[in-house]
C-alpha cells in the first residue's frame, strides 16, 4: 500500500485530548517552549487532520469562570462547524496545589469535598456536551512516605467517591460511564491504583461496577515494565476496556508520552492486534484516543506533524496486523504453536477429576515437544518490518 493511503478519516474514530497538542513544553527543568494554543483553534486543526473527536480536562478548555461561558460558546460553534464530537471529559484534580497531597483520597477532608464538587460540576458539563465517557486519573492520589497514607482508608474514600459519582449520574439520568486511568508513579512517588489489575480489583467493590471501567495508557503500563497488550486483553475479558490512551514509551523511565508507534514499536503492533481482538471475539470498539505530548523541542509544525503521525501509525499498524492475521502461513504457525488448543477446557464436560488424576502422561514426549513459537513470532516480525 502506498504511503498516501494511510490518511486519517472521521470513520477511523480518532480522538485527541486538547491538552496533547496544547502542551506548551513546561517540564520540571524548564518553562514553556511554545506559545499557548487556543483549544478552540486546536479543535479546528484536529478536524482538518482527520480526527473525529476531542476530549479535555475542565481546566484545559475552561481555566477560569470569567471566560467560561464565552469560551464554551466558541467551542460549541467549533464542534458544529467541524462535526467533531466530545467523546470523553476528564477532571483536573492534580495541577492546583490544593491537590498537592491528593484529591479524592487526600488526608484533608475539605480537599476531598472540594475535589468531589469539581468532579460533579464537570460531570454536568460532560453531559451537556454529550460525552459518554468520564475519565478519572488520580495523579496526586498517592504518597512519597510510608506512614503518610492509610491505604485501606484511601481505598474506602476512592470507593465512596466513585459510588457517589455513579449515584449522581444515575439520579440525573445521564448516559455516561466512568473509566479509571491507572499509573504507577509520577507525579507522586507511588500512585494508588498503579496498574490495570489494581483498578479492576477496586471496581469489583463498587455499588455499580457495570458503570465503571478502565482507560489504560500505553506508557503508564510500560513505565512499570508491564505488557500493555496483555493488560488491555484482560480488561476486554472483564468487559472493562471502556476507553484507551495510546502513546509511546521507551520502557521503565519517566512518562515520555511519545507519539503512538514511537518507543516500543513491537508493543504498539501487539496493542493494535489486541484492540482488534487478536483473533478472538473481544475487541475494542470505542474511540482511538491519543494521550501524548509533542516533544518540548518541537515548534508548532512539529506539534501538528506528531498528531498526524499518531493517526498514521495506528492506520499503518492496523494494516499490518490485519495482514498478519489473514496470512495463511500465520494460520498454520498458530496451529503449530498450539494456540487454538488453549481454547479447549482443561477438564472436558462429563469428565471427572479422577479422569485427570488417573490418566497416563507421556512426560518425556511432553518435555521434548516443539512449541514452534519463534517461527510464529518471526512471521509477525516480518509483517512489521514490511517484507511480507
Ligand atoms: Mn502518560
Amino acid at each position: 500500500m502506498s504511503a498516501a493511503s494511510f490518511t486519517p478519516r472521521p470513520e477511523d474514530k480518532f480522538s485527541f485530548g486538547l491538552w496533547t497538542v496544547g502542551w506548551q513544553g513546561t517540564d520540571v527543568f524548564g518553562p514553556a517552549s511554545r506559545d499557548l494554543l487556543d483549544p478552540v483553534e486546536a479543535t479546528y486543526k484536529l478536524a482538518e487532520l482527520g480526527a473525529a473527536a476531542v476530549t479535555f480536562h475542565d481546566d484545559d478548555l475552561l481555566p477560569d469562570d470569567a471566560t467560561r461561558d464565552a469560551t464554551l460558546d466558541r467551542f460549541k460553534k467549533a464542534l458544529a462547524d467541524t462535526g467533531l464530537v466530545v467523546e470523553m471529559v476528564t477532571t483536573n484534580t492534580f495541577s492546583d496545589p490544593v491537590f498537592k497531597e491528593g484529591a479524592i483520597t487526600a488526608n484533608n477532608r475539605e480537599v476531598r469535598r472540594y475535589a468531589l464538587a469539581k468532579v460533579l460540576r464537570n460531570i454536568d458539563l460532560a453531559a451537556e456536551l454529550g460525552a459518554k465517557t468520564f475519565v478519572m486519573w488520580g495523579g496526586r492520589e498517592g504518597a512519597e512516605h510510608g506512614a503518610s497514607k492509610n491505604v485501606p482508608a484511601a481505598m474506602d474514600r476512592f470507593r465512596d467517591a466513585l459510588n457517589l459519582a455513579c449515584g449522581y449520574v444515575r439520579d440525573k439520568g445521564y448516559d455516561m460511564r466512568f473509566a479509571l486511568e491507572p499509573k504507577p508513579n509520577e507525579p507522586r512517588g507511588d500512585i494508588l491504583l498503579p496498574t490495570i489489575g489494581h483498578a479492576i480489583a477496586l471496581i469489583s467493590e463498587l455499588d455499580h461496577p457495570e458503570m465503571v471501567g478502565l482507560n489504560p495508557e500505553v506508557g503508564h503500563e510500560e513505565m512499570a515494565g508491564l505488557n500493555f497488550a496483555h493488560g488491555i486483553s484482560q480488561a476486554l475479558w472483564h468487559d472493562k476496556l471502556f476507553h484507551i490512551d495510546l502513546n509511546g514509551q521507551h520502557g521503565p523511565r519517566f512518562d515520555q508520552d511519545l507519539r503512538f508507534g514511537a518507543g516500543n514499536l513491537r508493543g504498539a503492533f501487539w496493542t493494535v492486534d489486541a484492540m482488534l481482538g487478536a483473533g478472538t471475539s473481544k475487541r475494542y470498539d470505542g474511540y482511538v484516543h491519543f494521550d501524548y505530548k509533542p516533544p518540548r523541542a518541537e515548534a508548532m509544525d512539529g506539534v501538528w506533524e506528531s498528531a498526524r503521525a499518531c493517526m498514521r501509525n495506528y492506520l499503518i499498524l492496523r494494516d499490518k496486523v490485519q495482514a498478519f492475521r489473514a496470512d495463511p502461513e500465520v494460520q498454520s504457525a498458530l496451529e503449530a504453536a498450539g494456540v487454538p488448543e488453549l481454547e479447549q477446557p482443561t477438564v472436558a464436560p462429563g469428565e471427572s477429576l479422577d479422569d485427570v488424576r488417573n490418566a497416563s502422561y507421556d512426560l518425556p514426549a511432553l518435555r521434548a515437544r516443539s512449541v514452534a513459537m519463534e517461527a510464529l513470532d518471526q512471521l509477525a516480525m516480518e509483517h512489521l518490518l514490511g517484507v511480507r
